[in-house]
């Protein structure tokens, strides 16, 4: 069998390497712990389970300095119910783990650089992005490759999803987005024609499981589209000027490049009946765009479109051509709002409006207003000013992922942000919001549940927090383990679940 590798490299330890070393260790934990020790009082009306992934390598690479986006998916259940809170983790079966396992080494190679690889993968996914709930299963999402479905009960893999056959191209984004009123799942690919490929592919697919919607159209650049927004009437792709290039590639280059030349483009297109030549891209000056807030359109039919934004390059580990990068330290997103017409021909946006003048990332509302008018947003803000004890976390933070020590809560009628500060030895992932039960409960009215790293314990917590009384969690939930730096995650009420049973 060794002698098919195309790479004889295989080392047996993680290197010793930010992305590897403290609290960003692999953790690699896979089982079920039931009755999690908690601090406070978990809501009883709370009956759910949040579901979140993290990239968490099965094996050490044999590629130099492979970045945190290549870990193999990981997924944790925090399922909660009756005041009390069980646990359930367990890594996707992609097909790239499964090799692995049987060879006990790594076999694929750089990001999403298949020339790299040591064998031939048919699916090069992690699974690694996000875990959302659509149609009775849950789906781990990579944006290179069709998801994967998994039990929501047992995280057992199904296997790869193509729905039934109807995914018309090889990719699918990690952010698809749920209308709460049609309870249809909004997607579109990239590169979806192969690596390199201008395509993209927009898709909605209707409760039952059924494709509509299917518009093929073509980006101005080969460029990451990472997340996306979704209105009642249009699709928006916003696309970070990280450029791909098939020769770079080919000689074992990255798939990614940083490209100030490049404008941040984006593009606008009808959500239903539309054709590919209906899309339009509009463009502001070169900047790198977060994830997306939420996008409506107001009275007058323009579109509203918010989110974390930066001049800098946020993926300092994929540099521009000259091999410049800023210092992590330097990148900060502020939350801004571009608002215009879809229909102008004008297509130089104007200018942003400024929201919260904050670094922060990570923004969530309220899900069942996608799409609808949001008036609050939670997202992961780093604010140094709420004391926050560095020489004890930056020591054992590890590296390569991006640091907020609290959430912001931007109410947009007084444009005031509170805070919540889990604790001075404590960094924050990404927040969830879950609804307080009964008939006409108001937007953002319930509680944040997010995972938080405490560095002083070196342990995971998870925190509960009431949006009525944002200062203090009302409960804190002790794990005995450490579970690394995740991405994205999502909270599935159980009135909503089909558990397979
Ligand atoms: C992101 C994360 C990814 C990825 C592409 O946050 C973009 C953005 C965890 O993997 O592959
Ligand atoms: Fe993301």
């Amino acid at each position: 069998m060794a002698g098919h590798f195309r790479s004889a490299k295989a080392p047996t330890a993680f290197p010793k390497l930010p992305q590897y070393s403290e609290f960003m260790t692999p953790c690699r934990f896979e089982g079920e712990i039931q009755n999690l020790a908690h601090r406070g009082q978990i809501p009883d009306e709370i009956d759910g389970t949040f579901y979140r992934v993290m990239p968490d390598p099965q094996f050490p690479p044999f590629v130099d300095n492979d970045p945190w986006f290549n870990g193999d998916g990981n997924i944790s259940a925090f399922r909660i119910r009756d005041g009390r809170c069980h646990f359930k983790q367990r890594y996707v079966r992609t097909e790239k783990f499964v090799r692995e396992r049987e060879v006990k080494r790594a076999l694929i190679g750089k990001y999403r650089n298949k020339f790299t690889d040591a064998v031939e993968f048919k699916v090069r996914s992690t699974a690694n992005t996000n875990v959302l709930y659509f149609n009775g299963r849950l789906l781990a999402c990579k944006e290179d490759s069709p998801p994967y479905a998994l039990d929501p009960e047992t995280l057992e893999t199904i296997g790869l999803e193509t729905f039934d056959g109807q995914l018309p191209c090889v990719t699918f984004t990690a952010h698809p987005k749920l209308d709460d009123e049609t309870k249809e799942l909004v997607c579109f690919g990239y590169e979806a024609k192969g690596d390199g490929t201008p395509d993209v592919c927009y898709f909605s697919i209707d409760p039952s499981g059924k494709f509509t919607e299917t518009v093929w159209l073509v980006a101005p650049v080969v460029a990451m589209i990472h997340d996306f927004a979704v209105t009642k009437n249009w699709v928006i792709f916003p696309i970070i000027p990280q450029t791909c290039d098939l020769e770079r590639m080919k000689q074992g280059g990255e798939h990614w490049q940083w490209d100030p030349d490049v404008p941040f483009y984006v593009g606008v297109l009808p959500r239903r009946g539309a054709s590919g030549s209906d899309v339009r891209w509009f463009r502001a000056p070169n900047a790198f765009p977060g994830h997306t807030v939420n996008a409506y359109e107001d009275d007058a039919g323009h579109i509203v479109f918010d989110l974390p934004l930066t001049d800098k390059n946020v993926f300092f580990w994929w540099p521009d051509a000259q091999g410049n990068a800023p210092k992590p330290e330097e990148i900060a997103a502020k939350l801004v709002r571009y608002k215009f017409d879809p229909r102008s021909s004008e297509l130089d946006l104007p200018p942003y409006e400024l929201l919260a003048d904050a670094d922060c990332e990570f923004p969530r509302i309220d899900d069942r207003f996608s799409g609808q008018k949001h008036t609050r947003a939670f997202f992961n803000l780093m604010d140094p000013a709420l004391g926050s004890d560095f020489s004890t976390i930056m020591p054992r933070m590890g590296g390569g992922h991006p640091p907020y020590n609290s959430i912001g809560y931007l109410d947009y009628h007084s444009m005031e942000v509170k805070k919540y500060f889990p604790g001075r030895t404590h960094l924050v992932q990404e927040p969830v919001f879950v609804p307080r039960k009964g008939p006409d409960v108001g937007e953002s009215d319930g509680w944040m549940i997010l995972l938080v790293n405490n560095y002083a314990s070196m342990i995971s917590e998870l925190h509960i927090v009431d949006t009525r009384d944002f200062g203090q969690p009302q409960a804190v939930i002790e794990l005995p383990i450490r579970l690394r730096a995740g991405l994205h995650g999502n909270w599935v009420d159980s009135q909503d679940l089909q558990l397979s049973k």
